[in-house]
């Protein structure tokens, strides 16, 4: 039997999952995110789950679609079939929190997943990229619209156009990742962040990461309103109850994440 193209893990309230393609750089192909769609999905869906991490190896998170499989398709194949596709926007229907954590290439596809997750941790040895135009395509899976959200135009053009690399310090001081740490501590603080996360009311959790989603989404007006009703809304909670009473009672809340 062929090994697990995803590996699955639990720590706590942290779900752990681990692209496992390292000889091609964890190159994406239809297997690996079928496996990660599901992988996604049952930690979302488990109640003993609080907050996700996707990492990949020491050398790259992922180099992107995988190029061979890809090379023989037509236009038909891509535009008319679900291949690549049908798991590759799974990611966005996960409700709770996804926390990625890059160390070494991030690049095209590789990129695009990685800016799908709502946290991005970065190793100091990692590397971002939209190298698609080398190989005489473009980004097609979010590159040409969340890197200039996240970075602006003038860096994203730069990106896309040029397929330079752009280094974790960079990524950084460009607002695509939240914080570089040495590789050797990536894996520790990535965990230590979901544990943290995944430590506090899940209704509230989930409500915060869809309101902060619907910044990049909605209009301003339309953002502050679906904010005020979420805020609202979790004044039916026990916990918010919970962690009022305790901040006032000076003792640590115990959430029931409802
Ligand atoms: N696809 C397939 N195989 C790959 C890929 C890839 N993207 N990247 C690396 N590999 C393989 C190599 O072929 C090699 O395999 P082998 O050992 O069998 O020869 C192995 O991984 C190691 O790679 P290298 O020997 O090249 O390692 P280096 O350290 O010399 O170089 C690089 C590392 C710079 C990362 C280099 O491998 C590279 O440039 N890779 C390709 C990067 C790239 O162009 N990525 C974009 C791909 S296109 C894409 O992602 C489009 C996404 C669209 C999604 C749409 C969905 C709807």
């Amino acid at each position: 039997m062929s090994e697990s193209l995803v590996l699955t893990d639990t720590q706590g309230r942290v779900g752990l999952i681990t692209l496992n393609r390292p000889k091609a750089l964890n190159a994406l192909n239809d297997a690996l995110m079928d496996e990660l769609g599901a992988a996604l999905l049952a930690f979302d869906a488990n109640e003993d789950i609080g907050a996700i991490v996707i990492t990949g190896s020491e050398k790259a998170f992922a180099a992107g679609a995988d190029i061979g499989a890809m090379k023989d398709w037509t236009y038909m194949d891509v535009f008319g079939a679900d291949y690549i596709t049908r798991n590759w926007e799974t990611i966005r229907k996960v409700r709770k929190p996804v926390i990625g954590a890059v160390a070494g290439y991030a690049l095209g596809g590789g990129c695009e997943l990685a800016m799908m997750c709502d946290i991005l941790i970065a190793a100091d040895t990692a590397k971002f990229g939209q190298p698609e135009i080398k190989i005489g395509i473009l980004p097609g899976a979010g590159g040409t619209q969340r890197l200039p959200r996240a970075v602006g135009k003038a860096k994203a053009m730069d990106l896309v156009l040029t397929a330079r690399m752009m280094d974790a310090a960079e990524a950084e001081r460009a607002g695509l990742v939240s914080r570089v740490v040495p590789a050797d501590k990536l894996m520790e603080e990535a965990m230590d962040a979901a544990t943290v996360i995944a430590s506090m009311s899940l209704p509230a959790v989930m409500m915060a990461k869809e309101a902060v989603n619907r910044a990049y989404e909605a209009p301003l007006n339309d953002g502050l309103l679906f904010e005020r009703r979420m805020f609202h809304s979790l004044f039916g909670t026990h916990d918010q109850k919970e962690g009022m009473t305790a901040f006032m009672e000076k003792r640590k809340p115990e959430f029931r994440n409802k």
